[in-house]
């Protein structure tokens, strides 16, 4: 049972939208323990990097615009199993084909503004976090509820 690093981000949609709360509460809720939280401007060099693998994407121009178009709220959260979790708590890129239930699903209605982003891999987890994160905005801490979420 890995413990495993997720970096999930609230896109300017959903800042703007005000589901930043709604979303947070999602993963709280759920179990996992939030080791990095911040509001964002992110510069075009970072939207490009974050997304390096789709540069060569006809739509990666506007995808690193709208990421830019306004604050961003970046969040590490850390657990067993969390980074699939938070794909399967966030839905498919499609918000028209994620489930409802899921954040995608109940919140938004375009691929375009699909309100938010979550790590693929655990390797990728560590990756994202470092390059949204600075030395010393991550947290380490023991929840008190520990004990009751896991035997
Ligand atoms: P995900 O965010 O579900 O991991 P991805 O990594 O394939 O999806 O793509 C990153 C983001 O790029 C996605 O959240 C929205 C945008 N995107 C992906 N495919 C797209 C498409 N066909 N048209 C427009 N934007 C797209
Ligand atoms: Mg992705």
């Amino acid at each position: 049972e890995d413990v495993e690093e997720t970096y999930i981000m609230v896109k300017p949609d959903g800042v703007q939208r005000g589901v930043v709360g709604e979303i947070i509460s999602r993963f709280e809720k759920k179990g996992f323990k939030l080791t990095g939280l911040k509001l964002f401007q992110c510069p075009k060099e970072l939207a490009e990097e974050h997304y390096k693998e789709l540069k060569e994407k006809p739509f990666f121009p506007k995808l690193t615009e709208y990421i830019t178009s306004g604050p961003v709220v970046c969040m590490a959260w850390e657990g067993v199993g969390v980074v699939a979790s938070a794909r399967k708590l966030i839905g498919v890129t499609n918000p028209l084909q994620a489930e409802p239930g899921t954040i995608r699903g109940d919140l938004a209605v375009q691929t375009g503004r699909n309100v938010i982003h979550g790590s693929d891999s655990p390797e990728n987890g560590k990756r994202e976090i470092a390059l949204w994160f600075k030395e010393g905005e991550v947290c380490q801490w023991t929840p008190a509820q520990a004990p009751w979420l896991r035997e």
